[in-house]
């Protein structure tokens, strides 16, 4: 269908169908399925391959033996586990099951050694089962194997070593690796974590679907799909207010409107707040507070919620700290910016993310303590094969990740070859820059554009909140906000530019093109259309 019949159809503005079309939304199927998302449209969790293997040595450990759950210290780890006790509470009240959570100062990724000889000295159980980590991590089942203790792997992360698969046998449950007859294949670990425990009850388990759908917001995987099915269902349990205990304090302490709680406010606030403790210390408080019932820890709800809202302050202002400090060390002519220095490791990646959206190149951040860093990068520069070959070079001890972020290991006294080669790498790479969905003139923005935009919720990866370009806008009433942010309205609307200070000349000229969204913004019970500015020329 072209974008004319889909705006007839289905009652869209037509810019909006546009958008729709260049999504790859041009059948009546993938249109109805887009706009009518339903759990009962996700496919059969028995479709998933090793699912009824796996589900048979859960239940033999529930009942003969007991449990540990190791998983990831991130927000999808976290509520993975949350997600995969409930189930096998809900399935055996008196099952034995304890959970180790990931911890950043003690172990790499995954499931480390440090780990292991903590689960087969201290915790001894029958069954591990590793969430949103694990499917890489070969020499520790192999060692806790040795140990009589059993594996399984619920995943989400890409193996492609099949040798190092065998280990596992049937025992573990990654889309990414084996998929079978499931079409879908981009869960997060808390979506995967949430069909095996459906699996294991043969039922809906619906009440764990606001932590199912935080842990696919803040793990950024695809909202389209399935995972769009979820989210949308799950966003309508926040909004009802029936929801996990610690997450409706969280909301109630984060959000300003918990009754209209969007994609962005759990990715922009919530998951933040939930990371921001693993990445200070143990994340231990956070499974304390999404399990707070069957917990029962010493700490109040009130306690809890606040001690996870201050650590992410703490985080906020050691960011701040350190970006301003390393920012006027950058040289921004150079084609990658590599910084080394005293940074916290769990800091190292936000640092290179934030450094590498403003200069709009890639970004190497390393703590020079550990050497370890992390790596952040634009289209269309790889950068885990290019940090692949310094390690070829022997500038690397090690490296993981993927074509936008990665991480890595510094080689003793190695770090000005390494920096060398890298720029020599990306030596005539022109990065993208910020693109738009659609041209479009700035009259054309009105409530009947935003009512059609809003149809296209809930946004994020892959579906996001669309980019219009506006050309010669006229600019009113420029000013600063806090010396950062840029504010001004064009034709009459309140237009916002965060962290764009370095504009105020080029809009005060009284003309601009424009990049932006448009969004819908409630203040003091006024509802009105407001432009969140992304780019000036
Ligand atoms: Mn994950």
């Amino acid at each position: 269908m072209n974008y004319q019949e889909i705006a007839k159809l289905y009652n869209l503005d037509e810019s909006i169908s546009e958008i729709l079309v260049q999504r790859g939304f041009n059948t009546r199927e993938k249109l109805n399925n887009f706009f009518n998302p339903s759990l009962d449209k996700l496919q059969s969790y028995s479709d998933i391959p090793n699912i009824e293997n796996v589900i048979g040595l859960l239940k033999a450990h529930i009942e003969n033996g007991s449990i540990v759950i190791f998983c990831d210290f991130d927000c999808d780890g976290l509520t993975s586990a949350a997600i995969l006790y409930k189930a096998v509470k809900k399935y055996d009240s008196k099952a034995e099951i304890k959970i180790l959570n990931g911890d950043r100062y003690r172990d790499e990724y995954g499931l480390s050694k440090k780990s292991v000889e903590i689960i087969k000295n201290k915790l001894k159980p029958s069954l591990v089962i590793t969430l949103d980590c694990g499917i890489s991590n070969q020499k520790e089942i192999e060692e806790l194997k040795d140990n009589d203790i059993e594996v399984i792997v619920i995943d989400h992360h890409k193996n492609d070593d099949l040798e190092s698969l065998k280990i596992l046998g049937d025992n573990f449950i990654d889309l990414k690796v084996k998929s079978g007859n499931y079409q879908f294949k981009e869960f997060s670990g808390g979506g995967i974590t949430w069909r095996v425990g459906q699996a294991l009850l043969k039922e809906s388990f619906d009440e764990v679907l606001d932590l199912v759908t935080l842990s696919t917001v803040a793990d950024v995987v695809p909202l389209v799909g399935e995972n769009r099915y979820i989210v949308a269902a799950g966003l309508e349990k926040f909004c009802s207010g029936d929801i996990n205990p610690g997450l409706d304090k969280l909301t109630s302490f984060l959000c300003q409107s918990p009754e209209a709680i969007t994609a962005s406010d759990l990715g922009y606030q919530i998951g933040p707040a939930i990371n921001a403790t693993g990445r200070l210390g143990s994340p231990e408080p956070v499974l304390d507070l999404l399990l707070y019932e069957e917990r029962k820890p010493a700490q109040d709800l009130n306690q809890l919620a606040h001690q996870l809202i201050s650590n992410n302050e703490k985080r906020k202002e050691l960011t701040d700290r350190i970006m301003e400090i390393v920012d006027k060390k950058i040289k921004p002519e150079l084609n990658v910016i590599l910084v080394k220095g005293k940074i916290l490791r769990g800091l190292v990646g936000l640092i290179a993310g934030k450094l590498s959206s403003k200069y709009n190149k890639p970004a190497i951040v390393i703590d020079s303590q550990t050497l370890k860093g992390s790596a952040r990068s634009i289209e269309p520069f790889d950068i885990y094969a290019n940090l692949k070959r310094c390690q070829q070079e022997g500038m690397l001890e090690e490296t993981g990740g993927h074509k936008l972020a990665a991480g890595l290991k510094l080689k003793a006294g190695r770090f000005r070859d390494f920096f060398e080669k890298v720029n020599q790498l990306a030596e005539g790479i022109e990065y993208k820059r910020e693109t738009y969905d659609l041209e479009l003139d700035l009259d054309r923005v009105n409530s009947d554009l935003l009512d059609s935009l809003y149809r296209l919720a809930p946004f994020g990866h892959k579906n996001r909140h669309p980019v219009f370009l506006s050309k010669d806008v006229e600019i009113d009433n420029p000013n600063l906000i806090k010396e950062r942010h840029l504010k001004f309205e064009s034709n009459d609307i309140e237009s916002i530019g965060f962290y764009m200070a370095d504009k105020f000349e080029r809009v005060k000229s009284g003309y601009a093109d424009l990049l932006y969204q448009p969004e819908w913004t409630t203040f003091r019970n006024r509802t009105y259309i407001n432009l969140i500015v992304k780019d000036i020329y």
